[in-house]
C-alpha cells in the first residue's frame, strides 16, 4: 500500500463544512468479530515498558503511528495536538536531566505519602533511563488555544479529551506495528516547552519513549480488571 497523500489543512473560523457521503463497504458479522476477537488478544498482550534497547526502530513506523493518533476524533475538530519526534541524543539527554531533577523532588515528597504508597508497587523511581536509551521520543503537546501568525487567539474545546483520545490510538498504533512505549509524565513538564521550544499555546501533556524492549526487560506481574468489572450493561 502506497502512503496516503495529504493535503494540508488550515482552521477555517466559521466555514460551514460540505457534507461527503460516507459509505464504508459494511464488514461481515463473522468478519467482524474475527478481527474483534484478534484486536483484543493483541491489545491485552500490550504492556507498557520501561527498560528499552537502544536499537534503532523504522522511523516511519513511527511517522505512521503519529499519523494514526492525528486522526483522533477532537472538539469542534480542532485537532489541539503536536506531536514532537525527538531522536538527537543530545535533546533527549538534556530532557532527561530535567525530568531527573522534577522527579527527584517528587520522589523525596512532593507526590505525598499517598501517592507514593499507590506508585510504590511499580517500583518507579526517578531514575528514567528510557528517556536516553530509547531512540525516540514522542513528546505530545495541547494546544491549549489556537494562536494565529498575528498573534490571534482562539479558545480550544475539550483539549483534555481530544489529546487523551489521540494519546490513546497513538499508544494502540504503536502497539500493533511493533513497537513498545511508556507514558512518562514528569511533573511538572514546562521545562519541555523551553527544550523543546514549542509556543506559548502549547502545554506538555506527555512523553512517550518508544523503541524495542531491553533484552533484559521485565514488566510488573500485572493483572487487568475483566470485562465484567469494567463494563455495566443497563
Ligand atoms: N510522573 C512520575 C510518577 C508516576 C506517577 C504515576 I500516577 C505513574 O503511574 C507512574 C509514575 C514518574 O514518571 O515517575
Amino acid at each position: 500500500m502506497t502512503a496516503t497523500t495529504e493535503e494540508s489543512w488550515e482552521p477555517d473560523h466559521g466555514a460551514p463544512y460540505r457534507p461527503v457521503p460516507y459509505r464504508p463497504q459494511r464488514m461481515e458479522p463473522s468478519e467482524s468479530l474475527a478481527r474483534s476477537a484478534e484486536l483484543r488478544e493483541r491489545m491485552a498482550g500490550r504492556r507498557t515498558v520501561r527498560r528499552f534497547s537502544p536499537d534503532p526502530v523504522p522511523e516511519q513506523v513511527i511517522r505512521d503511528a503519529i499519523a494514526c493518533a492525528a486522526t483522533a476524533p477532537s472538539g469542534a475538530h480542532q485537532q489541539p495536538w503536536t506531536f514532537v519526534l525527538v531522536r538527537d541524543p543530545e535533546i533527549r539527554g538534556h530532557i532527561r536531566a530535567e525530568a531527573e531533577r522534577e522527579e527527584r523532588i517528587s520522589y523525596d515528597g512532593r507526590l505525598g505519602e499517598e501517592w507514593l504508597a499507590a506508585l510504590r508497587p511499580l517500583g518507579t523511581d526517578e531514575v528514567k533511563t528510557h528517556l536516553t536509551d530509547a531512540p525516540a521520543l514522542i513528546v505530545v503537546f495541547q494546544q491549549r488555544y489556537w494562536l494565529g501568525e498575528a498573534g490571534e487567539k482562539r479558545k480550544h474545546y475539550y483539549v483534555d479529551e481530544s489529546v487523551g483520545i489521540s494519546v490513546g490510538m497513538l499508544l494502540s498504533a504503536l502497539h500493533l506495528s511493533g513497537l513498545a512505549a511508556l507514558v512518562h509524565t514528569p511533573s511538572p513538564m514546562r521545562f519541555l516547552s523551553r527544550v523543546l521550544d514549542r509556543p506559548e499555546n502549547e502545554k506538555a501533556f506527555a512523553v512517550i519513549p518508544v523503541g524495542y524492549p531491553a533484552d533484559d526487560c521485565q514488566v510488573p506481574d500485572l493483572r487487568r480488571k475483566t470485562l465484567d468489572q469494567v463494563m455495566v450493561e443497563v
